[in-house]
């Protein structure tokens, strides 16, 4: 252990300590709270169907073309092995019908089986880890018309049902072989760019989708079902079939998790105060992590203010076995190896920061009505030495501290994803 981290580690130590806080503790939970990171950041959400070039419509776009990205199967496993290695703590993967392993023969959506992921439960295996899986409904001639689950057409609206159900059968025998519950999560790319009339039939197409495709059900064990809303994407200017308010009250009808993508609300809408309003009501919560950027651009999280208390409410909650914690997000533009590790570190720190706040003072300010206490306990808590504690959970778990971590992007570019 480098002796600088540690001698800096002992004196926030103290600092939190005197707070009530022990770092020690809090760091041995932070390396038990598991994040699932996309595996589509790796290849521009591509996958590895073979029959298609690079994606664009469906509301998924991935822009820019740094050149290295994954071009295969074992690319990009070994992009997320070199990730995985340089963020600290628990990882599940996360995966897309898209990414299976076809084997170079071309499997249409509505034929997948469980037997197309068994070489990633042997990899996940190896790596003693989890996945969470979605199934793919968008970048497909069978999506082209912007409805899928919810479209009036019967044959495309049944293709997809069966897509769904089964992407759940897969998610299920994903948990049962790993003996580590799997997560599906189900958005579409639903809905219209201009005025829709027909706004209530869309909804109720899709609802009863959701009941067919539900009609199984599966070991909690082994799988739990989330559904994803969205406000709008490309092309969904004016209506998107799965709105926030669908799937809330669909999630809350039938029990099932919702998931909350940081991008998916309005610019001014935060996610953080959306937790408490629904704890209560939902069997829990998906938080896909991302960045929007005027809009749902997927950028790479970074350690916003927003971040940390999302963070910070879940810790607050005391609700961290009932919000699952996922990330999704995609930039080309730059080296997307350095991406994921941004993002995925953002995450762990705002998670660190949020474990690491005396929250008994702040509520003891709260309690007693002393308000101003309360906000400049608050501002305080901003100086607080979080990165020695940040730089010496790496170093005891054998990940590489802050900036170290940029040149070993730099060098595997160079000695690996430079050769693509
Ligand atoms: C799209 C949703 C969805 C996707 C992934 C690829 O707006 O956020 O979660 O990003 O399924
Ligand atoms: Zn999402």
């Amino acid at each position: 252990m480098n002796t600088k981290i540690k001698e800096a580690y002992e004196l926030a130590r103290k600092q939190y300590a005197k707070y009530g806080m022990d770092t020690d503790d809090v760091l041995n939970k932070l390396k038990d709270i598991p994040v699932s990171i996309n595996c589509w950041q790796g290849d521009d959400v591509g996958g590895f169907e073979g029959t298609r070039d690079i994606l664009s419509g469906g509301g998924i776009l991935s822009t820019g073309n740094y050149p290295g990205k994954a071009k295969n199967i074992n690319e990009l496993r070994s992009d997320i092995e070199k990730t995985f290695s340089l963020v600290p703590g628990r990882k599940r993967l996360n995966l897309h019908a898209i990414y299976g392993d076809f084997k170079g023969k071309v499997i249409n959506r509505n034929e997948i089986l469980p037997e197309h992921f068994s070489s990633w439960i042997d990899w996940a295996k190896k790596q003693g880890i989890g996945l969470d899986f979605n199934p793919t409904l968008f970048s497909h001639p069978m999506a082209d018309s912007r409805f899928t689950l919810s479209s009036s057409d019967e044959k495309i609206r049944k293709f997809w049902v069966e897509h769904v159900k089964r992407c759940r059968d897969i998610s299920n025998y994903i948990g049962k072989e790993l003996k580590n519950r799997c997560i599906c999560n189900i958005w579409i790319p639903d809905g219209s760019k201009d005025l829709t009339v027909s706004r209530l039939k869309h909804r109720e197409i899709l609802k009863k989708s959701l009941d067919e495709i539900f009609n199984v059900s599966y070991p909690e064990k082994n799988m739990l079902d989330s559904l994803e809303s969205k406000l709008f994407g490309i092309g969904l200017e004016a209506y998107t079939v799965g709105s926030h308010e669908f799937y809330l009250s669909y999630a809350v009808k039938k029990d099932k998790l919702i998931t909350f993508d940081t991008g998916h609300f309005h610019p001014t809408e935060i996610v953080s105060d959306k937790l408490s309003a629904v704890l209560h009501f939902v069997k829990g919560i998906l938080l896909h992590i991302s960045r929007g950027v005027r809009w749902d651009s997927d950028h790479v999280p970074i350690l916003t203010e927003e971040l940390i208390a999302i963070m910070a409410e879940i810790v607050r909650a005391d609700a961290l076995s009932k919000v699952y914690i996922a990330t999704d997000f995609f930039d080309g533009s730059i080296n997307r190896i350095g991406a994921w590790v941004i993002g995925a570190r953002a995450v762990l720190k705002s998670l660190l920061i949020a474990l690491l706040e005396p929250t008994h003072i702040l509520k003891s300010y709260e309690e007693s009505g002393n308000l101003f206490a309360r906000l400049g306990f608050l501002e305080a808590l901003k100086s607080m030495p979080f990165g020695a504690v940040w730089d010496y959970y790496c170093e005891s778990m054998g990940v590489l501290t802050e900036t170290e971590w940029i040149d070993e992007v730099l060098k595997y570019e160079k000695e690996v994803t430079s050769k693509r």
